[in-house]
């Protein structure tokens, strides 16, 4: 890869010869751009990707750079959250290193823990009427957590599930899912931003609504009408409340939404749109030049609903806003404002200097940078046209995804068709395109390995970017591992930004496939180590409290475990019983954790120090099932075992 500090701001990208001009164009290039990835796999070892800057002869070769290996027993700095994709987790990374610390399971089953097992997990889950699971898959995409002053506050995260349109919360005292819901009349539900401050009052400069965006058109409602008349199929914004995790409110747009992003003073949200068209194929979806970024007026959305000027559909009584552009002409009261960009964009990411939004092309090789104050002139009838608004749409590369930032006015957007993250200066961005063809807005290029998704940077979502790392996660990891057969791992890579050029420290092999992440400095959480035991209303607060308590064919079982024994040590109970076993952990030491699993009976969870789980089940079976403990725990963790006898 050439460095190209000495070129013109037209050479340097050079990628006007490449811009798609039609729709046979994109989807050729496309096709030629995706195949030239795919065959730098045979390329040798000596690609720029490869060669460590300070080896290559950069000007700030003197950067020493930051090292991402930690000695054994060191700490990682920062914590990572990231989306699992269609495994459907929340994963915990320690950051730099990279290390996988924990997963939290939330719309699938866990083998581990027992979600999906226990009654409480499988509450959260939501069941059918006959008990089972109402979903065992999910697409986990997109993670944030709540925020205060502008940054993260450790109260929850919010992941979302594509697949079947839910939102999952995650308590980040104990790292545990303890509410999910699922979203009426919307699918292919992808983006999702918590706010960052109340648009009305204030002094709430913290999170208490979680915005979320539905990607694909459907008839509304989805029962069986509308079914080949796909131009009145359509999409909803909706905003869930962030404490009772209710959906407030759903908003009635023109085009679709894609990803989400909020301002920090919490009047605006914006969603980038990619099917302004309502296209039902891929070519009707791509056959505009430009598509749209949304911006909602949160304020007067909500005085809509509390006026009533809404509707509600089908089953759902959540109240629905009318956002559309024929419903909202005049800018003074609009709900709304459609930002023209070029086509199909994929992400849209707020600068933690909290004055724009960006939204990457992917279809076009742009950057649009929009002037959130623009925003608010136009909704304020100071502008007379929004699409003002845009202060730059400049040339990036090819494909161009997310955007991550660094606190130095520097943004990292990732060119899935290049292959590499471009760095770009945004307000020499704003100058190049205000006339200043001087202006030399991008600064480094980096090739990755290979077609990255999304990028993000240390703190880049908060006001507090720092400038230090950026992980970046490769769609094709093709070369970079052993091979495993058909499928590949994901490769999650590394980057030094804290100098003027990046440099690539680390490869990491994941299992597919991450989307998004956040990366945050360690201090702004304090999980806690121990279960509080007030937190569970059934616990079994005493080894005393232990026995079988019959009720007709109900039976409970209440059972402390306390190392490296379970009480009671046996109990008896009837084929035709049904059967709930309360299981409480007595030990209060930390990193105790004992498991519970009954063989033939499909019975496997873990409760960990002051922890309290059930689990409710049919005894169809006459015998003796040893009930033992899974997670290692003692010297005598084979010897810990209850007896269950199953009389015929
Ligand atoms: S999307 Cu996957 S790379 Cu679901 Cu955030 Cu862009
Ligand atoms: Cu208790 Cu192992
Ligand atoms: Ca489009």
């Amino acid at each position: 890869m050439s460095r190209e500090h000495n070129k013109t701001p037209e050479e340097q990208l050079d990628t006007g010869r490449r811009r798609f001009l039609n729709t046979a164009a994109v989807a050729g290039l496309a096709g030629a751009s995706m195949s030239v990835g795919l065959s730098a796999c045979n390329q040798d070892s000596k690609s720029a990707s490869a060669v460590p800057a300070a080896a290559a002869g950069h000007a700030d070769a003197a950067h020493e750079g930051q090292n991402p290996h930690l000695k054994p027993g060191e700490l990682d700095t920062y914590y990572g959250f990231w989306s699992g994709g269609h495994t459907g987790d929340f994963r915990v990374l320690g950051m730099p290193s990279g290390r996988e610390l924990h997963r939290v399971p939330c719309f699938v089953p866990d083998a581990l823990v027992g979600w999906g097992i226990t009654n409480e997990s499988k509450a959260v889950m939501g069941t059918k009427a006959d008990g089972s699971l109402k979903y065992t898959v999910a697409d986990t995409h997109h993670t944030h957590a709540s925020y205060k002053d502008g940054n993260y506050d450790g109260r929850y995260a919010w992941i979302n599930d594509k697949i079947n349109s839910r939102i999952a919360r995650i308590r980040l005292d104990y790292f545990i899912c303890d509410k999910i819901t699922e979203l009426p009349n919307v699918q292919g539900f992808h983006g999702i931003f918590p706010d960052k401050r109340d648009p009305v009052d204030p002094a709430i400069n913290y999170t208490t609504r979680v915005f979320c965006g539905a990607e694909f058109h459907v008839p509304l409602p989805n029962d069986g009408r509308d079914l080949e008349s796909p131009e009145k199929y359509r999409s909803l914004f909706s905003c869930v409340d962030a404490e009772t995790m209710e959906v407030r409110w759903q908003m009635l747009i023109d085009g679709n939404c894609d990803l989400v992003a909020t301002s920090y003073d919490g009047k605006l949200a914006a969603t980038n749109q990619y099917n302004t068209e309502g296209g039902y194929h891929y070519e009707g979806m791509m056959s505009a030049e430009r598509d749209a970024c949304l911006f909602v007026n949160i304020a007067r959305v909500e005085e809509a609903v509390k006026a009533g000027k809404t509707i509600t559909i089908g089953t759902s009584k959540v109240p629905v806003v009318d956002g559309t552009r024929a419903a909202n002409p005049d800018p003074k009261t609009a709900l709304v404002g459609y930002v023209s960009v070029p086509k199909n964009p994929h992400g849209v990411n707020a600068t933690p200097d909290a004055k724009y939004f960006i939204c990457a092309g992917k279809l076009s090789p742009t950057g649009t940078v929009i002037e959130l104050a623009k925003v608010l002139d136009w909704f304020d009838g100071k502008l007379d046209d929004i699409d003002k608004a845009i202060v730059a749409e400049v040339e990036l590369g090819l494909g161009p995804l997310h955007t991550a930032f660094d606190g130095r006015g520097n943004a990292y957007t990732t060119l899935f068709l290049d292959s590499q993250i471009v760095k770009w200066n945004v307000d020499a961005a704003i100058r190049f395109h205000a006339g200043d063809k001087s202006a030399q807005y991008v600064v480094d290029r980096l090739d990755v390995t290979y077609q990255p998704g999304h990028v993000n940077a240390s703190q880049s979502e908060t006001r507090f970017a720092d400038g230090k790392w950026l992980a970046v996660g490769c769609k094709f990891s093709k070369d970079r591992f052993l091979p495993v057969g058909p499928l590949h791992a994901e490769t999650e890579q590394l980057v030094d930004i804290s100098g003027e050029k990046m440099k690539l420290v680390a490869d990491h092999p994941v299992r597919p496939e991450p989307h998004d992440f956040i990366i945050f400095k360690r201090d702004l959480l304090r999980p806690k180590q121990v279960y509080d035991m007030s937190e569970f209303p059934l616990a079994v607060k005493d080894q005393k409290e232990a026995g079988v308590f019959r009720d007709g064919k109900k039976v409970t079982v209440k059972i402390a475990s306390l190392a490296p024994a379970f009480e009671p040590r046996e109990f008896k109970v009837k084929v035709g019983d049904e059967i709930t076993i309360i299981l409480t952990n007595l030990d209060k030491v930390e990193d105790l954790t004992h498991g519970f699993a009954i063989p033939k009976y499909n019975v496997n969870f873990i409760v960990n120090p002051q922890e309290t789980k059930s689990v409710t089940f049919k005894a169809d079976k006459p015998g003796v099932f040893w009930c033992y403990c899974t997670h290692f725990c003692h010297a005598l963790h084979l010897e810990m075992r209850s007896r269950m006898i199953v009389e015929a």
